[in-house]
């Protein structure tokens, strides 16, 4: 475990630095060291630049309106994002070029051009036209990696349609409740789709959660499993995908949105229970989508692009579909899992394709280093020249796996912090001007304004840990929380006044660069998704028999955390290792399997606090076999000890 989440102490002490390569930076996109200082003098104008290189129907008039913490950018214009991602790309010579080249689970697998990807968008478009969807209208998509997912995303940003994306992992029960909270009257998804060689049934789950969500009118079910999935149609809602594209027009005008008018919703965990309703917009977010792919990628016209994430997260959002379409990318995407059939699947997608640039998660980098390094061998990796990471702090370990294994020791790993909040990466490295240091993020992206604070705000000492800020608006910055604009001010915008809140720890070196800590809030960050602690909770209390319950992050040497659960069972009930599996299995059947607990601890009593909050950084304490923090406002004292013993004993 030690290796895996080292210390910071050892991390700051991280020697290990590797320059860009000379032929890398001379053929960069940027080579300019000067960006940096150039954007700082004048972000708007810096982010105005980069929006030149947008199409727009009509131009805007104000860059920045910024009334902390109400940020509008480009107001005034008007722009259309699938316009940008793909009718811009028709005229000259990206026409026939692969947009999107997908890979099945079972090795099946196809080639989308920008032509061709424009005619299937407009067809679907003209479907949702036809089911009466309009500008303003929320679209829910339920689907599984398929090309039918961009597709819908692509239609529903040319209507004006805001699409929420919920993860095809999630339960019915997540998917109402998403589906409820934005009051979607369509929903898009598809008969199931594959991992590791089972179906999944999409379908079957979403006519559970359809039977609790009064404003949905209509359900579109795109075909990728056929006969075998033996799904029933319900007359008058459910309609096949096949069906509704017959027969429509492969022209339809992309809808001139204002800048500000909303692109889409993403559900994500917070503090709460409830998961929140992140709000994207038109302009902001595609160009910070568009620049920073550009950038950070040094996204190139004969690149072969492939971003490893599921589209049902941000990561996907940004960085498979609208950052690399936006600039004319061939974008790879696929459908299953890293070892399906076989612990080499990554490899061979990557010889296959002669894919350029690779961005994966630490989480799979683990797994694929516990595997060993004979899979990445048995395939010519030769076409690789650049690495990403994101989702979760890298440990050097892995980092340097990454770069030898991968990338054959030529390649720059440039690791990018972020979040769905930020809709775009904020801080990560130059690949042609940073010089790299394992396990650290690096900069914030040129016109981005990072921070270390104490809790009254003020910067910490090089070396100090702290909480990360951002003291400056950015074009893809979130608008709101869907349907709770307080929740909004107070999760991001309360602690400091007109500083944003990331919820993240974090250090800062002497040379400047960003050591990103972990969450500093009841976010659990499982394989580089986020969980909350209370929906666990809530989960495991709506048992029948537990009365009480508390979950935290444990480290986990592949998914960075794992979920663990304390849980008092109500009286009478037996703890048994069978009420345990049925206590995990009741979580993952809740939330979805992401959330299934890893461990489940069985206690008397729950350590508190005198007014009666469950004390989590015990339990963590407790978990990670540490010595215990301050115990003074306990209410109990014994209860810790209690825990403590039991815990050891189980080990
Ligand atoms: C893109 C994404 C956001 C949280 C964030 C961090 C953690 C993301 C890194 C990272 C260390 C990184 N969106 N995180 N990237 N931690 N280094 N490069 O992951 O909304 O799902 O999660 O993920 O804690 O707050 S997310």
């Amino acid at each position: 475990m030690a290796d895996t989440v080292p210390s910071i102490e050892a991390l700051l002490q991280e020697g290990r630095t590797f320059p860009p390569p000379e032929e890398f930076t001379a053929q960069a996109n940027v080579r300019d060291a000067g960006v940096y200082q150039k954007a700082d003098a004048d972000f708007e104008g810096f982010w105005a630049q980069w929006a030149e290189e947008l199409h727009w129907f009509k131009r805007w008039d104000k860059t920045l309106q910024w009334d902390p913490p109400n940020a509008q950018w480009f107001t005034g214009g008007k722009i259309n994002v699938s316009y940008n991602c793909l009718d811009r790309h028709l005229t000259g010579p990206r026409r026939n070029k692969a947009a999107l080249v997908w890979e099945g689970e079972p090795g099946d697998w196809k080639v989308y051009t920008y032509a061709h990807l424009h005619r299937e968008v407009c067809r679907f478009a003209n479907g949702l036209k036809s089911l009466g969807v309009k500008k303003g209208d929320r679209v829910t998509i339920y689907m599984p990696m398929i090309p039918e997912l961009p597709i819908a995303m692509l239609a529903c940003a040319r209507i004006g349609a805001p699409h929420s994306i919920v993860f095809g992992g999630f339960s019915p029960e997540s998917l109402r409740d998403r589906i409820n909270d934005c009051q979607a009257n369509v929903l898009i998804t598809a008969d199931g789709g594959y991992r590791r060689g089972r179906v999944v049934p999409l379908k079957q789950n979403a006519d559970e959660a359809l039977e609790g969500t009064p404003t949905v009118r209509t359900s579109i079910v795109a075909r990728r499993i056929g006969d075998d999935a033996n799904v029933s149609m319900k007359e008058g809602r459910d309609v096949w995908w096949d069906d509704l594209v017959e027969g429509q027009s492969t022209h339809c005008d992309a809808e001139p949105m204002d800048s500000e008018d909303m692109l889409f919703i993403l559900y994500t965990s917070g503090t709460t229970g409830k998961p929140k309703g992140v709000v994207h917009t038109t302009a902001g977010y595609l160009l910070g989508a568009y620049a920073t792919t550009k950038w950070v990628f040094d996204l190139k016209e004969e690149d072969v692009y492939w971003c490893t994430a599921d589209i049902g997260w941000v990561t996907g959002h940004s960085y498979i579909v609208y950052g690399p379409l936006a600039n004319g990318a061939t974008s790879v995407m696929y459908e299953g899992a890293p070892d399906y059939p076989d612990r080499d699947r990554f490899w061979a997608i990557v010889e296959k394709y002669a894919a350029t640039i690779v961005y994966t998660a630490p989480t799979a980098i683990r797994a694929c280093m516990r595997w060993g390094e004979s899979y990445p061998a048995k395939h010519d990796l030769s076409s690789i020249r650049l690495l990403g990471t994101v989702g979760e702090p890298i440990n050097p370990e892995a980092w340097m796996w990454y770069r030898e294994n991968i990338g054959g020791g030529r390649c720059p790993v440039v690791d990018t912090w972020w979040q769905t909040e930020t809709g775009m990466i904020l801080i990560t490295p130059l690949p042609g001007l940073t010089t790299l240091t394992p396990g650290s993020a690096t900069r914030p992206f040129p016109g981005v304004q990072a921070e270390v604070v104490d809790e009254k705000g003020d910067p910490v000492a090089p070396g100090q840990g702290g909480y990360l800020i951002l003291k400056r608006p950015w074009p893809a910055m979130l608008r709101t929380i869907y349907g709770d604009p307080e929740r909004y001010v107070e999760q991001y915008w309360s602690r400091y006044p007109n500083v944003y809140f990331t919820g993240d720890g974090a250090k800062m070196d002497d040379k400047g660069f960003f050591w990103i800590l972990g969450r500093v809030d009841d976010v659990i960050n499982v394989a580089g998704h986020r969980i909350s602690t209370m929906e666990v909770e809530s989960a495991l209390v709506d048992h029948r028999s537990v009365a009480e319950a508390a979950s935290i992050g444990k480290s986990h040497e592949v998914k960075g955390q794992g979920v663990v659960a304390f849980v008092t069972l109500k009286e009478g009930v037996e703890t048994s290792d069978a009420m345990e599996r049925e206590l995990k299995a009741h979580v993952a059947r809740k939330i979805g399997a992401i959330a299934r607990p890893d461990d489940i601890y069985f206690a008397a009593d729950l350590p508190k606090t005198r007014s009666g909050k469950i004390m989590r950084r015990l339990l963590r304490d407790i978990a990670e076999g540490r010595v215990l923090g301050d115990t003074t406002t306990l209410a109990d004292e014994g209860v810790v000890e209690m825990l403590k013993q039991q815990y050891e004993d189980d080990e």
